[in-house]
């Protein structure tokens, strides 16, 4: 039995048929196509998206970067097992996608890209919107796309898709595999028509398995770890995905094995020995066992630059590391015993293995004294400060406060993501994504409206970003207001992008270009006074509801109110603009300058690049 079709109606047919299932549980794999129509794809598939409406819910982003980071936020809520599909037109709307494939990929979360290309039969000569590549007549700007996704094709014929997708939902729903996959479809090709098999429309439901430890590995990870004196855990967006949090801290309590967490595991640890985030944005707590520890047990994580430290931030001498990853290289990342499995399968296996054994009891009672040495580090730190405005630490600790059960806390780029890394203490029942991976300014609001498709039952989604952050793109509100998608969207006014202006500072000496500053006559960057913007009558404009804050008591006001409000809401909180929180001590590497002018600027490059002697090659 054959049916007759179009590639875009086979392709949407195809997709409204997928599932996923795990544990026992099924939801439909891509529920939802967001996009932004242009020549490129508003012929066949808009109206095979159209026929589909029943089935396919339709989300009319305003910039085909923020649908990609709406997918995200989707398939984060989601621990992978769903996620969005994103539609944009030939040329311009499709290579808007790029960031946004890459910020997948680089966080190993699932979006389906469908940008529309050019044509096939090329009997037009060169069509709107195409680059011609002088030397390459197949290349088109989609293929952009390829380096930053985990699966690319390209449909010339409608058959084709006979193959592609099936390995697109293959590769989407792949725990060790998934990113960026796209599917670039040629415009002609979406309305030619096929006999398609009628069985490719059949409700396909993908197992996503948890994959098994292998005997051998749990048991040489437990021996590592049963000889441990200063074991520590860190936590990693793996931990999430796989939702391991009660395992995680079943074994961390039954071991007495302390936890960190990464920025994409942040809310993941568990138990009573959580010691916060870890690394360069972590907490002192976290960075002084890390120091000291013999033999750390990596779950689900990277183990990026920020998480190490650079890897400067493991001091013992002898020190060892277990990895338990899905993926075969993660797991193996710093000459670690590799557990190549699902994090919460190697959990249960470990927690198995370890049955009986508990580190030793100081131990315990050294976490105790590093967490509460930090915790009064941190308090002094925030204290207010003669003629200082409220500092955005303090403006986090009071939103920390006021979350409860079903919030969500959302942050990617800037010093937010820092600041909650490392003073963010999740309440029960509430859960954090902070993308860290790309931190790309522009995912946060788009990140928590997909959140919120994804969970509408969800408490509040704070939404944590800056005021250059949402300079750059706080067109989605429109989208919220659209979808009537309730997020709370924190802005952090402090003129400028102070988080890198902080590192300027600190690496170079002079303030360049960092702050929104009018030009005050001659070249070089605008140094005059501070621009006003008034962020809340943008978001007012956007159809928000708004408040401007400038002290905890407006802040906590406007929260209360904006809980209570039915769409989205904007709050515009003013922060002291150079004051940051106090740091946890580790050391990242950076480009400083060997040469320059000025002599500060050498000097504090000089001091800089002291600290690589504590960096370690680890195997
Ligand atoms: C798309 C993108 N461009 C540039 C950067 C580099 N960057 C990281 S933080 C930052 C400043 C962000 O400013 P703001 O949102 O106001 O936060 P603040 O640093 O003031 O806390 C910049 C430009 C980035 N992460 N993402
Ligand atoms: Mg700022």
């Amino acid at each position: 039995m054959t049916r007759r079709l179009t590639t875009a109606q086979a392709l949407v047919r195809y997709l409204a048929a997928q599932w996923s299932e795990r544990d026992g549980v099924r939801r439909r794999a891509v529920p939802a196509v967001c996009g932004i129509f242009g020549h490129g794809n508003v012929c066949a598939l808009s109206a095979a998206l159209a026929e589909s409406a029943g089935e396919l819910r339709f989300v009319q982003p305003k910039h085909e970067q923020a649908m990609v980071h709406t997918a995200l936020g989707y398939a984060k809520a989601k621990r992978r097992l769903a996620t969005l599909a994103c539609t944009a037109s030939i040329g311009p709307g499709a290579t808007n996608l790029v960031t946004g494939a890459a910020t997948a990929t680089t966080n190993r979360l699932p979006v389906l890209l469908l940008p529309g290309d050019t044509f096939a039969t090329r009997r037009q000569g060169a069509v709107l919107q195409q680059l011609q590549h002088p030397a390459s007549h197949d290349w088109t700007v989609n293929d952009c796309l390829r380096p930053v996704s985990r699966f690319f094709d390209r449909i010339a014929r409608p058959e084709q898709l006979l193959d592609a997708l099936p390995e697109a939902m293959r590769v989407l729903l792949s725990p060790e595999e998934c990113g960026a996959v796209t599917v670039a479809l040629h415009q002609d090709v979406q309305g030619e028509a096929y006999d398609f098999p009628e069985h490719f429309f059949a409700p396909r439901t993908w197992a996503v398995e948890r994959r098994p430890p292998s005997a051998e590995a749990v048991a040489d990870a437990a021996e590592l770890i049963r000889g441990a004196q200063r074991p520590l855990v860190i936590a990693g967006g793996g931990v999430r995905y796989s939702e391991a949090e009660a395992a995680l801290a079943a074994v961390s309590g039954a071991c007495a094995l302390p936890v960190a967490e990464t920025s994409a595991g942040k809310g993941c640890g568990g138990g009573s020995l959580v010691v916060g985030g870890i690394g360069v944005n972590g907490t002192g707590a976290a960075n002084e066992l890390a120091a000291h520890a013999d033999v750390v047990i990596c779950m689900g994580t990277r183990l990026t630059d920020f998480t190490t430290g650079s890897r400067s931030l493991f001091a013992d001498p002898g020190v060892r590391f277990v990895g338990i990853n899905v993926s075969a290289a993660d797991a193996r990342a710093l000459g670690a015993v590799p557990v190549v499995a699902d994090a919460r399968a190697a959990l249960e296996a470990l927690g198995r293995a370890l049955d009986g054994w508990r580190a030793p009891e100081e131990h315990a009672a050294r976490v105790t004294d590093a967490r509460r040495r930090w915790d009064d580090a941190v308090a002094a730190d925030l204290a207010p400060r003669p003629g200082e405005r409220m500092s955005q630490g303090q403006a986090v600790r009071l939103l920390n406060r006021m979350a409860g059960g079903g919030d969500w806390v959302v942050a990617a780029a800037g010093s937010p993501p820092g600041d909650l890394l490392k003073l963010w203490e999740p309440p029960p029942g509430t859960s954090a994504h902070i993308e860290f991976g790309f931190s790309c300014m522009g995912h946060e609001l788009p990140a928590g409206i997909g959140i919120r498709l994804a969970d509408p039952d969800a408490g509040e989604i704070f939404v944590i970003i800056g005021d250059g952050t949402f300079l750059l793109s706080p067109t989605e509100l429109v989208t919220a207001v659209q979808e009537q998608a309730k997020v709370t969207v924190i802005v952090f006014v402090n003129h400028g992008y102070q988080s890198i202006h902080t590192l300027q500072l600190g690496t170079v000496g002079v303030s360049f270009g960092n702050e929104f500053r009018a030009r005050d006559g001659g070249d070089g960057a605008p140094a005059g006074p501070v621009v006003e913007v008034d962020y809340a009558g943008m978001a007012r404009a956007l159809g928000c509801r708004a408040w401007r804050a400038e002290t905890a008591d407006e802040l906590e006001a406007a929260v209360s109110e904006a809980r209570s409000a039915a769409g989205p809401a904007v709050i515009e909180c003013h922060v002291e603009p150079r004051r940051g929180v106090l740091g946890g001590g580790a050391w990242w590497d950076l480009g400083v300058a060997q040469e320059a002018d000025d002599p500060r600027t050498r000097e504090l490059a000089d001091k800089h690049a002291a600290g690589a002697a504590a960096q370690r090659y680890f195997g």
